[in-house]
């Protein structure tokens, strides 16, 4: 693979060692933003409780919700939708897609999925037997709760560090092994069928997780027969982190990281949403034949045959070619460029963000935004609110809120964690946003003492933060 890479690939800036992330594309079709007057953003913010889920998105001027399924695709892609082999079975597209996710992941056998949860769902399903217990690198929403719902109890088994917003560990997403060891101690390798580890570390603030701790990691699982399960969602920002932090890494290609890291793993589930650059889709792919006959059977209950898991073939085919394209070193530096810049500006007006920044989003630091707010009160979904009053900017809760609640006790989990995320899509927005956005927190955090935070008033039972409405105090 590294004939991928000659110098040319580098954008640049970069075969000159400038800081230019520039983007190795240009921009072929163009959707027209809406701009509102903030009388139409309180409206719109009332109708929704408070709750950027329950915006309409014609009421978004920058809409940086999430980084899931919102990416732009390649004039190649949109090529590949007209390829759609749209046969029940069999589709031309599902072996291309198989071809593609063997390549670069490295994988023996997958089932396609029609987004990431389709694939935790048949993976827990598949693996975890009530009374279960899995470890994982901090917690996901979807993830842990298609863990708890096949019987299993979710422990976080993280560095303490990535529960700190200003630890500069360059590895944040690290898994202790100590603590996977006192797991082992407590419940008995029987009890624990995976270890689930997220690369980057989403909830963390995208933060990477080193081979040289997937490897420890891996040999530790080993001795004691337990899986590693990937969560394979971001491992391309992953492994940009590892190019540019890690040792004896410098000179492989992102390709090259990404295939020796899921080597270390027994499989993993994909958001293709994401680092994929596709609008939908997932998968989920194993090395054990048994637990993939499992799978199999499994993913015709659920998804849809085999050969398409709930995705159309102009679906596979367009997340085929995400995949390699997602998997160039110059992507995938721009991608992450981009990011910085606008964490870079933050920093430098000292606004509290989550540090290092992350691969895919800024998180913003709402318990050193609004000291004065009790987490009771939500101070990450108040700090959202206050940006779309703002500016129309549209980010997302990853506190409290997110956090639910313990399902033995009933009251909230508090996590240490209290953010507000500005996700950045790829290859969707421009420099000049970024620059929009900057100058939107600022005018937040300069405005800061006026918080008075809010109160919840509806809370649904699964996932609470997508539906849950809010009153402001
Ligand atoms: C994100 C999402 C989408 C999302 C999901 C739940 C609440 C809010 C937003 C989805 C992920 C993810 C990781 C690491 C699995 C999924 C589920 N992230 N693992 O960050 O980040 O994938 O959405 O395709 O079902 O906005 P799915």
């Amino acid at each position: 693979m590294t004939q991928e890479r000659p110098s040319s690939l580098h954008t640049m800036g970069q075969q000159h060692g400038r800081r230019s992330w520039a983007e190795p594309w240009k921009i072929k079709m163009v959707e027209p933003l809406k701009v509102t007057t903030r009388e139409q953003r309180v409206t719109a913010l009332e109708e929704a409780g408070y709750n950027t889920f329950l915006l309409r998105s014609d009421d978004v001027y920058i809409d940086l919700l999430t980084d899931s399924g919102t990416s732009a695709m390649s004039d190649r892609q949109w090529a590949g939708m007209m390829l759609g082999d749209e046969a029940y079975a069999g589709s031309r597209n599902f072996y291309h897609l198989d071809a593609a996710i063997k390549r670069f992941y490295g994988y023996a056998y997958m089932v396609p999925t029609h987004q990431g949860r389709g694939a935790e769902h048949l993976i827990s399903q598949t693996l975890i037997k009530a009374g279960d217990h899995i470890g994982g690198n901090m917690y996901f929403t979807t993830t842990r709760l298609h863990q708890e719902l096949a019987g299993a109890t979710f422990h976080d088994v993280i560095l303490d560090v990535a529960h700190d917003p200003q630890d500069l560990h360059p590895f944040k997403g690290n898994v202790d092994l100590a603590k996977v060891e006192a797991l082992i101690e407590r419940y008995g390798a029987a009890q624990i069928p995976y270890i689930s580890l997220a690369a980057t570390v989403n909830m963390a603030g995208g933060q990477p997780v080193s081979m040289a701790n997937a490897r420890e990691l891996k040999a530790l699982l080993d001795r004691h027969g337990i899986r590693l399960m990937l969560d394979a969602t971001r491992l391309v920002e992953n492994a940009l982190f590892i190019q540019e932090r890690e040792e004896g890494y410098a000179d492989k290609s992102i390709a090259e990281i990404c295939l020796e890291f899921c080597s270390l793993t027994d499989g993993a589930w994909m958001s293709a949403k994401k680092d994929n650059l596709v609008n939908i889709g997932g998968w989920l792919a194993v090395n054990d034949y048994s637990v993939f006959e499992e799978l199999r059977n499994l993913v015709v209950v659920y998804e849809g045959l085999h050969t398409y898991g709930g995705l159309a073939g102009r679906d596979m085919e367009a997340l085929a070619i995400g995949i390699e394209e997602s998997m160039q070193d110059e992507h995938i530096r721009s991608r992450v460029g981009q990011v910085r810049y606008l964490g870079e500006l933050l920093t430098e007006w000292d606004i509290p963000i989550v540090q290092p920044i992350g691969g895919h989003a800024i998180f913003l630091d709402a318990r050193r935004f609004y000291p004065q707010l009790a987490q009771d009160l939500f101070p990450a979904q108040t700090l959202a609110a206050e940006l779309y009053l703002d500016s129309g900017i549209r980010s997302m809760e990853r506190g409290i809120a997110s956090a639910g609640r313990n399902a033995e006790t009933g009251d909230h989990n508090r996590p240490k964690l209290e953010l507000t995320r500005l996700t950045i899509p790829r290859r969707v927005y421009t420099q000049a946003h970024m620059d929009v956005v900057a100058e939107s927190v600022k005018a937040c955090f300069d405005a800061r003492d006026a918080a008075r935070g809010l109160d919840m008033a509806y809370e649904p039972k699964y996932l609470r933060f997508f539906q849950a409405r809010f009153t402001p105090r």
